[in-house]
């Protein structure tokens, strides 16, 4: 995009932002009912409400897909590519029309109504986006599970949503190991009594027991249905689907999105920041965003946003380093990736295997870069751009959550200059501050506490089955205003370098992790007294996960259970949870009230024990001697 092209978007803004968000709305969506009205929301205590084109009714799947029927039929919606190396075909949008009106039915031959929740557990594989889309089809509610996920933190986000089908697969292939979906379903469905229907893909052919009259296989009843499916037609406010996040307190929350605002904020980020080059066509490009449905980028940046504008997306089901490091570069030039989007946790990491890996597969094909799930650091930055881009190709570092539906902070390509290691400037329509903890606004260069202090389209609308957890996690803080979590610099250029967490979320690999999750896991061990989960420095992943254990009177500590604690928590939330350093102590340091300090914890994980501070106010000071002490950093 041109700088004046993004300038005449923000004039528009400036001048009428109600007239512009109908204005975008009726252009980039085909609406049933097109809305008369745009934003109606207040961040306020005593009239707190969040609603965007309230009236207006449409269709994410016919958006996704029916209106691009005439004009592209035959392009290609969906490339997927399996974890072996060219193992793969093409989806076209008319055959993803059949495939999902045919999931749709099967999902109402088992009953699914609108509203009613969904539950998808599955891999990387078009049949994902297949489930996905015909919820969306149907006005159902879908909740993605990252097939990386335990059998309880399955069972946990069923229960959660009161789902009562569930699809999955056999089980999944990643660098060549499979992972047993079913088996863990079978596991979580133990809990959950409510769920009549499990949707089966066959993924592996692994062999697997099906539960009759419960378990269907998708091959099996595909040709029994109706090959079309009229979309529901439905509200802008109607709920579209739940995504399972972490947070700093409790269990993971149900981020609920919207049908109309989700849909407008993913097509018009998609497009700012992937889209054609002014005079370029969509169908020139081809897009591979690295995330797993799992994760909101794989719901924003793999399935919807790019569907939306008629791109064509690819569906990856592998890992970055099998089946060697080249993977990414080798299967771009051979797909014809135009747009890549990862995550700098890969970037560092196939960075640290030397540059041949990259320059021996040709790139020249590639034209933009994108990354996106945590900071990136200046080193992995410039490696991106001069050794993967050729020093050709824009480095578009996107700042959003969960909770933000699609992205708010990236330079537009074109229009904004970048800088290494910062997600450079709002979007349009973005209203970013800073502020201290007190809440005091600050004003220029500064650092802070990151809010946002007007609603945007894409926002999150409740906690699913908790609006008031919703409201006091994040309008609370900071009354009047959306708080991020997450601390941010802006400089004097009005550049915005996000800092990472504030609160107790830990950012592994790019991956929300609570701590309170890993401390609640570990308790539930026979052996474990208390547990204390703060972040470490990690090279590769960013951070990783320290544990402090206090174990019951009587226990001994061993490596043997230092490593059955560390297996513990993996089976119990799952591989992304896995402790990378668990330090036994026989106390943990605690304020009189019996508060844990946790500044304390985290200046030791982080090698700094020198710097824990003033702990004059601790019960025990002498608790803090032996844990510098047994230090494992
Ligand atoms: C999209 C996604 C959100 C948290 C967020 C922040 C971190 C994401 C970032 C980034 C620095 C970026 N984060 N993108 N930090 N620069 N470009 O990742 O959503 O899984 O909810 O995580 O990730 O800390 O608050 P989610």
């Amino acid at each position: 995009m041109t700088p004046s092209k993004l300038k005449d978007f923000h004039d528009r803004l400036a001048a009428d932002d109600d007239g512009f968000w109908l204005e975008e709305a009726h252009k980039r969506l085909d609406w049933i009912d097109p809305p008369t009205t745009a934003g109606d929301w207040s961040f306020d205590e005593d009239d707190f409400h969040i609603r965007w084109f309230a009236d207006g009714t449409l269709n994410l799947s016919a958006n996704c897909i029916d209106r691009h029927l005439d004009t592209r039929g035959d392009q290609a919606a969906i490339v997927f590519e399996g974890d072996e190396p060219g193992e793969g075909y093409e989806v076209s949008y008319r055959t993803l029309h059949e495939e999902v009106c045919r999931f749709a039915n099967v999902l109402k031959s088992r009953g699914v109504k609108k509203g009613d929740r969904v539950t998808i557990y599955m891999p990387m594989i078009p049949e994902a986006a297949y489930a996905m889309l015909a919820c969306a089809r149907i006005g159902a509610i879908h909740s993605v599970v990252f097939g990386g996920f335990s059998p309880d933190s399955l069972s946990g986000r069923i229960t959660d949503c009161e789902s009562t089908v569930l699809v999955t697969a056999d089980s999944g292939s990643r660098g060549g190991k499979h992972i047993p979906l079913k088996a863990n379903a079978d596991t979580a469905l133990e809990h959950c009594p409510d769920v009549h229907s499990v949707i089966l893909v066959r993924r592996t052919g692994d062999e697997i027991p099906v539960v009759e009259g419960r378990d269907i296989w998708w091959h099996d009843v595909r040709d029994t249905v109706d090959a079309d499916c009229p979309p529901e037609p439905m509200a802008a406010e109607d709920p579209l689907f739940i995504l399972y996040t972490s947070g700093s307190t409790g269990k993971p929350k149900g981020v609920l999105h919207t049908t109309g605002g989700y849909l407008l904020w993913v097509t018009m980020t998609y497009d700012m920041l992937f889209g054609p080059e002014d005079g370029g066509k969509v169908e020139d490009d081809l897009f591979w965003c690295t995330a797993d449905v799992g994760w909101i980028t794989g719901h924003s940046y793999v399935v919807s946003g790019p569907l939306s504008n008629g791109a064509t997306t690819v569906m990856f089901d592998g890992v970055p380093n099998y089946p060697d490091p080249g993977r990414f570069w080798e299967t771009s030039k051979r797909l014809g990736v135009t747009i890549f989007y990862t995550a700098p946790t890969a970037i560092r990491a196939l960075m640290r295997e030397g540059d041949d890996w990259v320059t021996k597969h040709d790139r020249s094909q590639l034209r933009l870069l994108g990354t996106v799930g945590e900071p990136i650091n200046p080193e992995a930055w410039n490696w991106y751009s001069n050794v993967v881009g050729e020093g050709r190709c824009p480095v578009v570092d996107t700042w959003w959550q969960t909770e933000t539906g699609g992205v708010l902070i990236a330079p537009v390509p074109g229009a904004v200059e970048t800088k290494p290691g910062s997600a450079t400037r709002p979007l349009p329509g973005v209203h970013p501050q800073l502020v201290d903890s007190e809440g005091k606004v600050l004003e220029g260069a500064a650092e802070g506490n990151l809010c946002i202090t007007a609603s945007w389209p894409g926002q999150m609308r409740t906690v699913y089955g908790d609006h008031e957890r919703f409201f006091q996690t994040y309008f609370s803080t900071y009354p009047g205003k959306y708080f991020t979590g997450d601390g941010c610099r802006r400089d004097e250029d009005g550049y915005y370098w996000i800092t990472g967490r504030v609160d107790d979320v830990i950012n592994v690999s790019g991956h929300r992790m609570g701590t309170a999750e890993v401390e609640s896991a570990l308790v539930a061990h026979p052996k474990v007294a208390e547990a204390a989960v703060v972040g470490m420095p990690h090279e590769l992943k960013g951070q990783g996960i320290y544990a402090y254990v206090t174990l019951n009177a009587g226990e001994a500590d061993s490596d043997g259970l230092r490593e059955e604690l560390r297996q513990w928590v993996r089976k119990e939330i799952g591989p992304i949870a896995t402790p990378d350093a668990l330090q036994f102590a026989p106390a943990l340091p605690k304020t009189r009230s019996g508060k844990i300090m946790r500044r304390i914890l985290r200046k030791i994980a982080e090698g700094q024990p020198d710097q824990v501070g003033d702990t004059s106010t601790l019960a025990d000071p002498a608790v803090v001697e032996d844990l510098k002490r047994n230090a494992l950093v």
